[in-house]
């Protein structure tokens, strides 16, 4: 059976890939995994239809025939159980992979959304100051150089190209442009590594085309 996963109609993010259906249909795309995209509006990602699929009434979605899925993390453990390519097959080191993405998710990520966050909902608010974003940036600092300490010289975060390099590529990637990845030469080479995948590039051109569609169609 073909799964379907959900993403944003008109998604905000200007089709750059930032939507969190980017890292579904990329782990998709590495396992070869055919899939059909149900595309949500703002409005019905509220609507019980899709608070059936996700009661937090987000994106992105997973369904297989009876099998309900939402939290890109989960979506993308449950491929990568599925199918070979995205999980050592030794036990230790699966499980080293699954950690990983735990990282990207829980350690990364939190952060990252808060900085990203503070940009837009704090706006105006009387907390809102340039000291608060610095603290943000430097936690989010912090954890950059941790994890470029890791990587030192090796492509990937334990062995080959897993799923937590996936994960934790997508989430730096939320970093683009804030100028504090881009001071990480390591991290920005490990980013463009997986970006240069076949399965990243074409997962982000289908994303993209549903971009320039909803584009042409405003
Ligand atoms: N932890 C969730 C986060 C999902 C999430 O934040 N989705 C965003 C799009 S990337 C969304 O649906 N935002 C619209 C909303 O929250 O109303 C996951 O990883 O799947």
């Amino acid at each position: 059976m073909t799964p379907t996963i959900t993403a944003f109609a008109d998604s905000p993010d200007g089709g750059v890939g930032l939507a969190r259906d980017m890292r579904v249909r990329w782990a998709l795309e590495e396992v070869g995994q055919p899939y059909d995209v149900k595309l949500v509006s703002f409005g019905e990602m509220k609507q019980p239809a899709h608070l059936s699929r996700n009661p937090f009434g987000q994106i992105p979605t997973f369904e297989d025939g009876a099998l309900k899925l939402f939290e890109s993390g989960a979506i993308i453990f449950h491929i990568a159980e599925q199918h070979p390519g995205l999980l050592p097959t030794e036990p230790q080191a699966r499980m080293r992979a699954i950690m990983w993405m735990f990282a990207a998710l829980s350690t990364l990520e939190p952060p990252i959304i808060d900085l990203e966050q503070s940009g837009f909902i704090d706006r105006g608010q009387p907390w809102e100051s340039d000291a608060r974003m610095e603290v943000l940036k430097d936690r989010i600092r912090v954890r950059l150089q941790q994890l470029a300490d890791w990587l030192g010289d090796s492509d990937w975060l334990d062995g080959d190209f897993s799923a937590g390099d996936l994960m934790m590529i997508m989430v730096l990637r939320r970093l683009e442009g804030d100028n504090l990845v881009e001071d990480y030469p390591t991290l920005v080479a490990y980013m463009a590594r997986g970006m240069a995948r076949p399965a990243y590039g074409r997962a982000y051109d289908a994303q993209h085309q549903v971009y320039l569609a909803a584009s042409a169609a405003r």
